[in-house]
């Protein structure tokens, strides 16, 4: 669920929304975010570690998974390699996000009026204009039903929230007081990149993230071994009861928690699974495992780099990791393997991001 949607919907009705959905993104440039295979490990560089960040060494790996329950887009999994880089050993917090904000004065995508100019370029010409009343700044915000509800409609647990955005997660009555430390949300890819530039950073590729989530295990179901609860405890900040409308919070979270608030993986980053979903920097590709394995044609350039059979024309970023709201009952999305996609330009009130950095040898040869 996005704006995008949002808007489709109020502008047009349900009957209309899919055909909407379907042709409304821009096609994306195309990039490539492959890995260059480089199997041997790098050995830390000799430079200084930047603050908060630690060396993640590379190297070879086995990514996605062939459990049989898996996602069809986790599969198959297939041996990649990435090269070393820094990578921050949590999410970006609300305290960081407001200094760069009091630095640069950036507004985010949530915090500015949607421009129905910009809009029907992503909609079927002669889309009527929706009401001014509805163009409004505002976010996607996870609203749990108060009882059990089916759990293959979406906006039964989402609703757009005017006024909802970074400083104000739950909408205008809501704050940050006491979440300084809590990762930031309602953060759209371009929001991410704005920061990322500020910091002299940037978004993790997918490879570079699942290999630094599984902390050098092989072949693990979850980042940290086997089974979800080890001895009864909890290692991520998920949802435990029934979804959407049961969270009885067993691991002492409703929603987001501060940033290191459970055990680090073996590299020492903390909520690679849960916490929020983190954005990366490739656009979503269901076929990526089978094209990297051989069992899809590979992208051609000029080729679409998007792929999803669920919404053929979405352009979306690829999300990794789960969020507070991934439950056994629903999504099970708290595995390094776990892919979604996001929509380019929207955020929601469980995604964020982390960053990484080249070493500065790298750096100098890309200059
Ligand atoms: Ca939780
Ligand atoms: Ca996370």
């Amino acid at each position: 669920m996005d704006r995008l949607h949002y808007f489709s919907k109020l502008c047009l009705g349900t009957l209309f929304f899919s055909l909407v959905f379907l042709a409304c993104q821009p096609k994306p440039s195309s990039e490539n975010h492959s890995s260059s295979f480089q199997p041997s490990p790098s050995p830390q560089p000799s430079e200084n570690s930047p603050e908060g960040m630690v060396w993640i060494p590379g190297g070879e790996f086995t990514m996605g998974t062939n459990e049989a329950n898996a996602y069809p887009a986790e599969k198959p999994a297939v041996n990649v390699a990435v090269s070393g880089f820094w990578m921050d050993t949590h999410e970006v917090t609300n305290a960081e996000f407001q200094k760069f904000v009091e630095e640069t004065g950036y507004v985010t995508i949530a915090e500015q009026k949607p421009d129905w100019e910009d809009l029907k370029k992503q909609v079927p010409p002669g889309t009527p204009k929706p009401d001014d009343s509805v163009l409004v700044p505002g976010s996607m915000v996870f609203t749990p039903p108060p009882y059990p509800v089916p759990t293959q409609d979406v906006s039964l647990w989402w609703s757009w929230v005017e006024g909802a955005s970074w400083k104000h997660p739950e909408g205008p009555e809501s704050n940050l007081e006491g979440r300084a430390n809590h990762p930031v949300v309602h953060i759209a890819y371009e929001d991410a990149l704005a920061y990322a530039e500020w910091a002299g950073k940037r978004l993790p590729t997918e490879l570079e993230w699942e290999f630094a989530a599984r902390g050098g295990a092989k072949g693990k179901r979850f980042a940290w071994g086997d089974e979800l609860t080890p001895n009864g405890t909890y290692l991520a900040n998920t949802f435990q009861g029934v979804f959407p409308h049961e969270n009885l919070e067993s691991d002492g979270f409703s929603g987001t928690s501060p940033v290191k608030s459970f055990a680090p993986n073996t590299y020492g980053l903390y909520d690679m699974i849960g916490n929020v979903w983190e954005l990366t920097s490739d656009w979503y590709d269901a076929l990526k495992l089978a094209r990297l394995a051989g069992e899809a044609p590979k992208l051609d350039a000029g080729m679409n780099p998007c792929y999803n059979p669920e919404n053929p024309y979405a352009q979306e970023r690829v999300i990794k990791g789960g969020s507070y709201l991934c439950a056994e009952n629903y999504c099970v999305n708290y595995r390094p393997s776990a892919r979604q996609g996001q929509a380019f330009d929207s955020g929601t009130s469980n995604v964020g991001f982390r960053l990484v950095k080249d070493p500065e040898k790298k750096r100098l040869s890309m200059n």
